[in-house]
């Protein structure tokens, strides 16, 4: 089954008026995939390594491939004539689109380049995006500003030794690998379900002089050898945070990125909510895991700025809840 067939059959499942805008805007993502994977394998021959000059609204250095990767997606979600803005890592404000004006108008919100600091040393990347309904509004950039419940559908590309895309449009989440020759999708993992509990997690412990003194205790935990408990985990991390998810989705476990606390009162995070937690919660919880900042829900976040950041532990539903246990104590 292609990708296509398959959002045929979800934009049937979809009551609302976003039903075939969802489609059609998945279905561009999946092309633009496409040439960002061919893009990737020939960068270092065409010189689209290394930093473009300049650095981003969060402050981040941007590499060409991150501009270049913005560009096409840009270009590619005004084609598609269903979105009505997109709130982009690479602009500071959203992009509005009067192609995607209207009731059945979505808002997009997009890293298209995911893992940055792995593109010039061939790690893996991915692009990472949500849809939301604009509800008509113009301009249409504040509908992306609402809880993450309103997402109707989420997905990830990971630009591996294969080219994976995983998405959710609310029944499941669904896992595609693309032909290289074609630059089709096909589905290859239907129906993702988290194992309930696993034997890996992925933090970067560099930071662990920052953390909130429970998370310290969580990685102690899961660290500490006891075989009861399948105890100690082992720790993978890449780098990439649409890596260490696809891990985490497929074999089960958890990876965090939690705050940095030096300050208490001024917890500081890392990932941005609209472009990384978000999506990445959706997709995690349709598979049958859950998602926290360590004290909340995540999808019940409702955000206040386009590049606001959030704290996250996400994956297998047992260690989330052990984690939560350990922000209480
Ligand atoms: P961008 O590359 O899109 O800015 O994404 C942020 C990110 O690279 C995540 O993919 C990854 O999980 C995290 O930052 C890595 O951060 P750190 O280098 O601090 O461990």
């Amino acid at each position: 089954m292609t990708l296509e067939d398959h959002l045929a059959t979800q934009q049937a499942r979809l009551t609302s008026d976003v039903a075939r805008g969802m489609a059609v805007i998945v279905g561009r993502i999946g092309s633009v995939a496409s040439v960002i994977s061919q893009e990737l394998a020939h960068a270092a021959l065409r010189d689209q390594l290394g930093y473009a000059g300049g650095s981003n609204l969060t402050g981040d250095q941007v590499k060409k491939l991150d501009v270049w990767g913005h560009d096409i997606m840009v270009a590619a979600l005004r084609k598609s004539g269903m979105c009505a803005a997109l709130v982009s890592e690479e602009a500071p404000e959203p992009i509005e689109m009067y192609e995607g004006k209207g009731p059945n108008g979505l808002v997009v919100a997009c890293d298209p380049v995911d893992g940055s600091s792995n593109l010039d040393v061939n790690g893996t990347v991915g692009t990472i995006f949500s849809l939301r309904p604009s509800h008509g509004l113009d301009p249409a950039g504040p509908a992306a500003l609402g809880p993450g419940t309103e997402q109707v559908a989420a997905g990830y590309v990971m630009y591996g030794p294969a080219t994976t895309l995983v998405y959710t449009a609310g029944h499941g989440t669904h896992g595609f690998t693309m032909d290289h020759v074609s630059g089709e999708f096909f589905l290859t993992h239907p129906n993702i379900r988290i194992p309930k509990k696993g034997k890996v997690y992925g933090i970067n412990e560099g930071n662990v002089s920052t953390w909130h003194p429970g998370q310290r205790a969580f990685v102690e935990y899961l660290r500490t050898s006891d075989k009861a408990t399948g105890r100690p985990y082992s720790l993978r991390y890449s780098g990439a945070m649409v890596a260490d998810v696809h891990r985490t989705l497929l074999e089960g476990g958890i990876f965090m990125y939690p705050s940095d606390m030096r300050d208490p009162a001024r917890p500081k995070a890392k990932l941005r909510l609209l472009y990384e937690v978000a999506p990445m919660s959706m997709l995690v919880e349709q598979a049958g895991g859950r998602s926290s900042t360590g004290t909340e829900r995540v999808l019940d976040i409702k955000a206040s700025d386009y590049h606001q950041r959030a704290a996250i532990l996400i994956g297998s539903p047992d260690e989330v809840t052990l984690a939560e246990e350990f922000y209480r104590r």
